[in-house]
């Protein structure tokens, strides 16, 4: 991949978070780094584990490859790695990847001189992922509470653990959760509805700037939010979209064991209806 010259400038050595300059270098156009080996060496193993737990069972479907966590028996114990183990490490190698990759983010921010919004937005994802496999299995009681780790599998886990609930879209963190995803999508499509039409002209025309932007807003409603500020509302809500999923699904179990429609008798309830 061809560098830009002006990127010479930007790849500076030292300044990683560990200190000293181990794996404090470039290969082509990639920044290496202590987290960028430990992001290989995780991601590595635990591709490898799920390649040998589908062997063993003699599964090569992608569709169906299914590497389950253990029997609910096994508690928060370890369990054999053919009956819940493979996915006990394989849980251990993805946070060991994702964590790496979060802190190797964190470095290139710190090298640039740049805030930490990237790593933070990342580690939101990681968060909720670190709630599903770790969080709730712990406050539960047992890993086997864990999600399974395959494609049709754990949209199966997701279907069963919504009916447990009865009707998981009335849960109240769940219904925020959708709204932020929902929104994130329109904001995003606004964002990059407007930036390419602003960009793109018709022929001949010169490209248009943010006053084009801002005006386009003001004149349909009255309001613009800025470029600044467009980046600032998209963050608060693709970082709420994945908070409040995480809340949600830590909720069902630990916090409320009946069906989600029956949280809502508090509302039945309320002495002005009488
Ligand atoms: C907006 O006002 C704005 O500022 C010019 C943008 O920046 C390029 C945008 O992308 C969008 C979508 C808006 C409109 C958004 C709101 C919340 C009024």
């Amino acid at each position: 991949m061809a560098m830009l010259s002006f990127e010479q400038k930007y790849r500076v050595r030292g300044g990683t978070l560990i200190g000293g300059d181990l794996f404090d270098f470039w290969v082509g156009p990639f920044y290496v780094g202590f987290f960028g080996v430990t992001t290989i060496l995780f991601s590595v193993l635990g591709t490898a584990l799920i390649i040998y737990g589908a062997a063993l069972q003699g599964v090569w479907n992608p569709w169906t490859i299914n590497i389950a966590p253990p029997d609910l028996k096994y508690g928060l114990g370890l369990a054999p790695l053919q009956e819940g183990g493979i996915w006990q490490v394989v849980t251990v190698c993805a946070l060991g990847a994702f964590v790496s990759w979060a802190l190797r983010q964190a470095e290139i921010s710190r090298k640039l001189g740049m805030g930490y919004h990237i790593p933070f937005a990342y580690g939101m994802a990681v968060f909720a992922y670190f709630t599903l496999v770790v969080i709730r299995p712990v406050l539960m009681g047992a890993w086997g509470h864990g999600f399974p780790y395959g494609i049709l599998s754990h949209l199966d886990w997701v279907s069963n653990v919504g009916y447990q609930y009865l009707h998981f879209h009335y849960n109240p963190a769940h219904m925020l959760a959708v709204s932020f995803f929902f929104t994130t999508v329109l904001a995003l499509s606004l964002h990059g509805s407007l930036v390419l039409s602003a960009l793109n002209p018709p022929k001949g025309e010169p490209v248009k700037t943010a006053e084009h932007e801002n005006t386009f807003y003001r004149d349909i409603i009255g309001y613009s939010i800025g470029t600044l500020g467009i980046h600032r509302l998209g963050l608060f809500l693709a970082l709420n979209a994945g908070f409040w999923s995480a809340v949600c699904i830590v909720l069902s179990g630990p916090f409320w064991t009946r069906g989600w429609p029956e949280w809502w008798s508090w509302w039945l309830n309320l002495p002005i209806w009488r």
